[in-house]
């Protein structure tokens, strides 16, 4: 059982060309109540730097927006000035939560056109605005719950990030922890709704499968989920869907979606180069882990092979180990990260994996059904 090959590996429909190309994720935009205290957050826990800020004092009367930075992962938080706001409805419904995930593309017109096209809902039709720096478009669509996905064409400029934003010079806060990029969004969608959003990402995006798990993957003696893995052309862009499944307790995702109040952003995983130092300086800066128990660690060398990191400083920190035919991959999730049990991360590693943890489903699913019953959710 040491191995776990992806069950299905990429495929793009037969025609050649992408008709959605992405160069990333350009960022992701939260909704929450306090921009702010958030930011603080994100910049000392985190170590992500403010580098850029729309509000009042830009001319901007009815938000504020925050623009922190860490390698290429770029958070926007955003808060509402007044009552009478989408945002502000955004957060009454679903606490701190993301609104936005925005990917990076060349033609951020034709990427409105194509996916409206093949049905996607739209947000905003294709936009431009103008600075100092340049012009930017964007558009947007909607995609699972609230959450919609915005197209940023930004070739032809040169600002801090959008026009009506403005630098803000070296943070004295951020702490950084060594991110690098996003490695992948899940989204958690209702009751036997994970085949439409994959027929959604496959049919109005062109993604393709990239790996499934069923509840024979994902079993607990009590909760249940399925999930599915949809990847763009190149692979820069993965979303993971999942949905909860009947167990004989109230499933995780289930847990999710009675708290944030629908579909939405579930966990972010973060990548990074030296796991050991990331996760180190993370728990010194507050941020909490969840931990699993000493069996883990004693069965990972029988299950995992050779490995480069010691496994008791794996293990003083918590970090799980994944191996597939291609390598392997360390992970580890953070607590949610807000009051409401919605929205945690992912910090991983991988060593030429293309594993999402298959292997540690069992422990990581076990270790959040103690957290659910420690909040008398199960
Ligand atoms: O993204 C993934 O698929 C892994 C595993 O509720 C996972 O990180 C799946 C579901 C979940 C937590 C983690
Ligand atoms: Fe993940």
């Amino acid at each position: 059982m040491a191995t776990h090959a992806p069950t299905q590996t990429l495929s793009q429909p037969e025609s050649t060309t992408d008709f959605l190309p992405l160069k990333g994720t350009d960022h992701v935009e939260f909704y929450v109540g306090n921009a702010r205290q958030a930011a603080y957050f994100y910049r000392a826990a985190f170590g992500m730097s403010l580098v850029a800020y729309a509000g009042p004092e830009t001319g901007q009367r009815d938000r504020a927006s925050y623009v922190l930075q860490q390698g290429k992962v770029r958070f926007v938080l955003t808060t509402a000035l007044r009552t009478d706001s989408d945002i502000a409805r955004h957060v009454d419904k679903h606490g701190d939560g993301v609104h936005s995930i925005a990917l990076w593309v060349d033609d951020a017109r034709q990427s409105w056109l194509e996916t409206t096209n093949r049905g996607a809902r739209s947000i905003q039709p294709p936009t431009e605005s103008k600075d100092d720096n340049g012009t930017v478009i964007t558009s947007s669509i909607a995609a699972y719950g609230e959450t919609v996905h915005t197209f940023v064409e930004r070739t032809n400029y040169t600002g801090a990030f959008l026009p009506g934003f403005k630098a803000v010079p070296n943070d004295p806060i951020a702490r950084p922890v060594g991110l690098l990029h996003i490695d992948h969004i899940v989204g958690n969608v209702g009751w036997n709704s994970m085949n439409q959003w994959v027929d959604f990402y496959r049919d109005v995006m062109g993604f393709g499968l990239y790996q499934h798990f069923d509840d024979n993957d994902i079993s607990t003696e009590y909760s249940a989920l399925m999930s599915k893995v949809m990847a763009n052309g190149n692979g820069y862009v993965k979303f993971p869907i999942n949905e909860p499944a009947e167990g004989r307790r109230k499933s995780q995702i289930e847990e999710y979606l009675d708290f944030y109040g629908g579909p939405g952003v579930q966990h972010m995983a973060l990548a990074t180069n030296d796991i050991l130092a990331t996760v180190a300086a993370m728990k010194q800066q507050g941020v909490d882990f969840l931990t699993v128990p000493h069996s883990y660690y004693t069965e990972l060398q029988t299950r995992i092979g050779k490995i480069d990191e010691p496994i008791e400083e794996l293990e003083k920190l918590g970090i799980l180990v994944d191996r597939d035919n291609e390598g392997y991959m360390l992970q580890i999730f953070t607590k949610p990260v807000e009051d409401r049990p919605t929205v945690f991360y992912e910090i991983i590693q991988r060593k030429g994996s293309r594993s999402f943890g298959k292997g540690n489903f069992k422990a990581l699913f076990e270790a959040i059904e103690r957290e659910q019953e420690l909040r008398g959710n199960l």
